[in-house]
């Protein structure tokens, strides 16, 4: 039991607290404890906490806010489309294999269940409108098959209204109440629906169902589902067959009358969310027929309109329907909300042995669906949301993302690896015999160019342009690489890991493979194998930044040292010839508030500890022999030659500073060690050849 939170004994608490709000009945059987959103115990959900019995309410009462706070942010947008329906769990059985048409487990054997998941719904109107509009109904149907879920999102009548999904947001904001006014709500009987189609020819046919009885269904239960689009079946042999899919109520199709539905919206606007739910509380679970009219490319070419027409259907006298399965609707969702509400069909959702064709208003719909449920779900991650999670087992390497549920072990969140090797879960991988293949396409018919997921062979040579890059570099430039490679595997802990990298390395030069194992103290492996033969290309000077040159001045900064007592005009004359050049100087002292110089004053723009010398491009000073030697005691004065040298830059010295502090350093006048005046135009470049002094490299 929870410890309550009970006002003590003898406080001032009024003695009506818990009865007012409770028409004075203050027991309340069952059920858990009430906790906020992090578990803590309430003893009070009648009353917010005030400052005496009639005082403000206080900003701490976490339970008040914590309420209001979730209840203010309890409506997600509605449907773009589709925005009102109901639905309910159930199962899909097959009844009549179909193996050598689909490999689609679901379809294997005879008996076999599949739970399902099924949304009807209407079209144009929003999420409170009534039941009975004309209008289009939604019949989409989630198979949670053993080898992931097939949406199949369809509506109750067998075509639409475009052929083409770069129609369909001007279909959608025509039929929508007008832009305007905002109404008519739930109806297509206005200016701009019928504006719109009457410029639309395409959308005839599906006037003609929009104004035919099948815009009237009597129920849920009696509507026919169609999948609309040609799809395809893909069997175990990779062939495929033409498939259109349809539902068909056990219960009959029927439809009301214009006069009866018009008086039903107003009795009753919830007409056939309440006909389903009370159909399957009293236990008349409703079933479909599940159909399919499967034909192959002779007959698709013997139409006389394309089957990748989304406005056409195929007769069934010309194609038959073959009754495969059932569905049944057996249970109405615990939570409207988290359930009906949260459902995201995604027609992209197919499994293996169920592939798309051209048609383009599919195509279409195989991004918008997607899409829209990040800005109606609020995150990539909806695919955790229990009602859209697959119920067979699935694992990939898409992390992170707002709202994620799951916590993935380890660090394999990238394939391929070899963590395997090293002991560690290496994560899931992909599976190609039994993972989803598109079906090829053999080129021939117009619904059928090659689809492959493959790369070139032109494409395999991965190693030629490296060994170019390597060639095309001076030889400190090359040393730079090398001791990079080092550098970077002497990181890397796993030993397979940088004992591959070396046999790749191999494939680039041998020399740098060398280099590399030799810094890493490494035997040489065998070179990898490459797939493509790798070429001696010619090097290219222009892959070297240090044969592009010397750099311009221009844009540079150059950090300029001075003290107590340096000369003002021979700084100024610095810091002049570093702007003529199209330079910045920067001026460094120890301290920056103003200094008296020989000449004048001056302040500094940074402090010498703080303005390390990496900050520039290049370094001069100029300082005079007492504080020379002063600073030759101050570490940072000292890092700050050391620094420049090291890092090949130019360093501009005057008299006193070469006296007692470079000579200190040991370091020697070189291209780019130079006195003032010779600074500024050597200034941008960096003296490579010094490097090998100073560091070790590979
Ligand atoms: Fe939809 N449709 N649609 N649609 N559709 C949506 O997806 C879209 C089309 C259908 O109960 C949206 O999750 C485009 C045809 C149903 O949750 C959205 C095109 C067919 C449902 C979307 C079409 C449908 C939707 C809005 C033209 C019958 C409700 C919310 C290419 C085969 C599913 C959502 C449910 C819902 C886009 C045309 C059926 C915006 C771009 C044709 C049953 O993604």
């Amino acid at each position: 039991m929870p410890k309550t939170t009970k006002q003590a004994k003898g406080s001032k608490a009024p003695a009506s607290r818990n009865t007012i709000g409770k028409g004075g009945d203050t027991h309340q059987a069952g059920g858990p404890p009430l906790t906020t959103n992090f578990g803590v115990p309430i003893s009070d959900n009648q009353n917010s906490l005030k400052a005496g019995a009639r005082g403000p309410v206080l900003l701490e009462d976490f339970h008040l806010r914590e309420k209001i706070f979730h209840f203010d942010h309890e409506r997600i947008p509605e449907r773009i489309v589709h925005a009102r329906g109901s639905g309910a769990h159930g199962f899909f059985e097959c009844t009549d294999p179909i193996p050598d048409l689909s490999r689609a487990s679901l379809f294997a054997e005879k008996g076999k269940r599949t739970p399902v998941f099924t949304r009807f719904s209407t079209v144009a109107g929003s999420k409170g409108s009534k039941d009975t509009p004309r209008d289009v109904r939604g019949f989409a149907v989630k198979f949670y098959t053993d080898e992931g879920n097939w949406d199949l999102v369809g509506n109750n009548m067998p075509v639409f209204f475009i052929q083409d999904a770069i129609k369909f947001p001007d279909l959608v904001h025509a039929v929508k109440p007008e832009a305007d006014r905002m109404f008519p709500q739930a109806a297509s009987a206005h200016d701009t629906f019928w504006d719109f189609v009457s410029l639309m020819p395409e959308s005839t046919h599906m006037l003609t169902w929009l104004m035919s009885d099948f815009a009237l269904p009597r129920s849920f239960r009696t509507m026919q589902g169609f999948g609309v689009h040609t799809f395809r079946l893909v069997n175990e042999a990779g062939e495929s067959t033409f498939v259109k899919f349809h539902w068909r109520p056990r219960q009959g199709t029927q439809s009301t009358t214009w006069d009866e539905a018009v008086k039903i919206s107003g009795a009753d606007p919830d007409f056939l969310r309440r006909d389903l739910w009370e159909a399957i509380q009293k236990g008349d679970f409703p079933e479909w027929d599940f159909a399919i009219q499967a034909f192959d490319l002779d007959t698709a070419r013997s139409l006389p309109f394309d089957v990748l027409d989304a406005s056409k259907l195929i007769p069934e006298e010309i194609v038959p329907l073959r009754v495969i399965g059932r569905m049944v609707l057996d249970r109405w969702p615990d939570n409207f909300f988290a359930e009906t509400e949260q459902v995201a069909f995604l027609p992209h959702n197919v499994v293996p042995g169920i592939d798309f064709t051209n048609d383009p208003l599919l195509q279409g719909r195989l991004f918008s669906y997607l899409d829209t449920q990040k800005s109606r779900l609020g995150t990539t991650n909806f695919f955790q949301i229990p009602v859209n999670q697959p119920k067979c087992p699935f694992a990939n390497l898409n992390r992170d993302g707002t709202m994620q549920m799951a916590v993935p072990k380890g660090r394999a969140n990238y394939e391929p690896n070899s963590l395997d090797q090293a002991g560690e879960e290496p994560g899931p991988r992909e599976d190609p015999v039994n993972g989803f293949t598109s079906f090829r396409g053999s080129g021939e018919d117009n619904d059928a160019s090659e689809k492959l997921r493959v790369r070139p062979e032109s494409f395999a040579d991965h190693f030629s342009q490296a060994r170019m890059m390597f060639a095309s570099q001076t030889s400190i430039e090359q040393a730079h690489m090398a001791s990079a490679f080092v550098f970077e595997l002497s990181k890397v802990e796993l030993e397979h890991v940088r004992t591959r990298m070396l046999s790749q390395l191999r494939n680039v030069d041998e020399g740098l493979a060398k280099r590399v194992a030799d810094g890493l103290a490494m035997p040489l492996p065998k070179a990898a194998a490459a797939v493509a033969p790798t070429l001696d290309l010619d090097a290219s000077d222009k892959l070297s930044i240090v044969k592009q040159g010397d750099p311009p001045m221009k844009g540079r900064k150059v950090g300029i040292l001075f003290d107590e007592g340096s000369d003002k005009a021979a700084l100024d004359k610095l810091g002049k010839a570093v702007i003529d050049a199209g330079g910045t100087p920067f001026f460094v002292a120890p301290k920056v508030g103003e200094l008296k110089l020989k000449g004048g004053t001056m302040k500094a723009d940074g402090q010498l500890a703080g303005s390390p010398s990496v900050l520039f491009d290049a370094v001069a000073c100029a300082i005079m022999p007492d504080q020379a030697k002063k600073l030759s005691t101050d570490g940072a004065a000292l890092q700050w030659f050391m620094d420049a040298h090291g890092h090949a830059k130019t360093i501009g010295y005057c008299p006193a500073t070469k006296e007692f502090i470079l000579d200190k350093l040991g370091i020697e006048p070189d291209s780019g060690v130079i006195p003032n005046a010779e600074f500024p135009n050597v200034a941008p470049a960096r003296h490579w050849e010094r490097e090998p002094k100073v560091r070790m490299l590979a």
